[in-house]
């Protein structure tokens, strides 16, 4: 059989970093100090380097990726036994690779804000971290991308990390992770997105005086897939009637919420960023900002061959979405449009906190000015841009409330590096019990949330749209 141009592609990836691996310059302890060369086998191993994803037969993209594809392996670790990962940068740029939703100390936890040190471009570093907790996590590159949308989050560089633990998460017949992406990002003027779906309650922080100057750049894709295949040439989910099946779902694109269903379909959503909520809802649709994670159940009751996917057409017809087919059906793959909702987190909660309340307050005015950055937006937290100097001072111990009031008219996929937080109000609506470590705070609206200083040293704050992030949406936190 000859070899195809995918198949020269990956021998060519592979003989590639075979050479660089040998001219690797020594390894460097995650602290940033040199070693000898480690004895100990590493746990996982992470190669970052160009990849090619086949989307389909139309959409091949080179790209960077983790271990010779896009999204990298699911790597499972074991909830509080230390792992060593070794990453090697087969690359010219230096890299972050960031443990997103690991409570994990700010040297490995792989941003340049929090003093992490890189991996250095063709070099190597040995990152040693204790996993936790349990749950659906993921790992991807924090480097900063500005203009460049062949950098940072723009990248193949991400994938699932899952933390097991002792418990069981209830039965199920199979499990699959899927990672919602977009791919070759544009810059455009004329940007539509989903953000009328955040908002079930009033609009508390719309300005009584808007900045209506013209919108800067932004980043928009017209190309998706879920994992590395666009809707149609993936193998399909095999299913068979009675089967449940447990879906972990990441929104991995660095540019948008997105909104997806499983036609014919109803999802039971019993985790949100990995951590398991009060009170499991049985929806039609669910929402996912940037970053965030969420497990579903779905019962597999209605045999038919259908499509799982964005709700919005033209995103799913350019690949966002997944054929599920039921045992000895032949018809053509259906979708559906579910019933439009609106997304409110506080369904999941329950009323009453099981923490202390808290004892301080620290607010956030998110602002946006357009072309203040001349072609693109920059984007204020109480009035500034990324740096702050020492306006968000935690003291180790003290339980703290969070108010987000978004002045903007986008939503806002907010994440706080290194803790978790606890739901308390999103639009006026009070809930409790939900942890996650990030929220999407709705176009002028308002969340709120309680967290507890109990990780020090520096932890990034940030919208996870890499280009609000890289235009001053992002604050340090700092332990006195
Ligand atoms: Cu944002």
């Amino acid at each position: 059989m000859s070899l195809n141009r995918r198949d020269l592609l990956k021998l060519g990836g592979f003989t590639l970093s075979g050479a660089a691996a040998k001219r690797l310059p020594s390894w460097t302890q995650s602290d940033g100090s040199p070693v000898a060369f480690p004895s100990r086998k590493a746990d996982y191993t992470l190669h970052i380097s160009p990849v090619t994803v086949e989307l389909d037969r139309s959409h091949i993209i080179s790209t960077i990726g983790y271990n010779g594809s896009a999204p990298g392996p699911v790597l499972r670790m074991q909830e509080g036994k230390p792992v060593i990962v070794d990453v090697i940068n087969d690359t010219d740029t230096a890299e972050f690779v960031h443990w997103h939703g690991m409570l994990i100390p700010p040297e490995i936890d792989g941003t340049e804000e929090e003093g992490s040190p890189p991996v250095p471009p063709r070099g190597r570093r040995r990152f040693q971290l204790t996993p936790g907790p349990v749950g659906s996590r993921w790992y991807h590159s924090h480097a900063m991308a500005m203009d460049d949308l062949r950098k940072g989050s723009y990248t193949g560089q991400f994938g699932f990390v899952y933390v097991d633990g002792k418990s069981e998460p209830g039965r199920y017949d199979q499990e699959l992770f899927l990672a919602l992406r977009d791919w070759e990002p544009f810059f455009t003027s004329t940007m539509e997105d989903n953000d009328d779906d955040t908002h079930s309650g009033p609009i508390l922080e719309k300005p009584t005086i808007l900045n209506t100057d013209p919108n800067g750049l932004e980043v928009n894709s017209m190309t998706y897939s879920i994992n590395d295949k666009a809707l149609g040439s993936g193998e399909p989910i095999r299913v068979r009637q009675g089967q449940r099946l447990l879906l972990h779902l990441l929104n991995a694109s660095a540019i948008e919420n997105r909104r997806i269903a499983l036609a014919g379909h109803k999802m039971t959503v019993i985790s949100l960023d990995g951590n398991t909520v009060p009170t499991p809802q049985t929806l039609d649709s669910v929402f996912l900002g940037s970053g965030e994670r969420m497990d579903v159940i779905v019962e597999m009751n209605n045999p038919g061959i259908w499509i799982l996917g964005a709700t919005e057409q033209i995103v799913r017809e350019a690949g966002l979405g997944l054929i599920v087919e039921y045992a000895g059906q032949h018809q053509q793959p259906r979708w559906v449009d579910p019933p439009k909702i609106h997304w409110d987190y506080t369904l999941f909660g329950t009323t009453a906190s099981n923490m202390p309340p808290p004892s301080q307050t620290i607010e956030m005015i998110f602002e946006k000015i357009p072309r203040g950055m001349g072609k693109f937006n920059s984007w204020l937290i109480n009035g500034k841009p990324y740096p702050h100097k020492q306006e968000f001072l935690l003291q180790q111990g003290i339980r703290y409330r969070l108010i987000m009031r978004n002045r903007t008219d986008d939503a806002h996929p907010m994440h706080l590096h290194r803790h978790l937080w606890e739901l308390v109000e999103i639009n006026g609506k009070k809930t409790a019990g939900i942890l996650k470590d990030s929220v999407v705070v709705p176009y002028f609206g308002r969340a709120i949330v309680d967290f507890t200083a109990d990780q020090p040293g520096l932890s990034l704050f940030h919208c996870h749209i890499q280009q609000h992030m890289d235009y001053g949406f992002k604050a340090l936190f700092r332990y006195a």
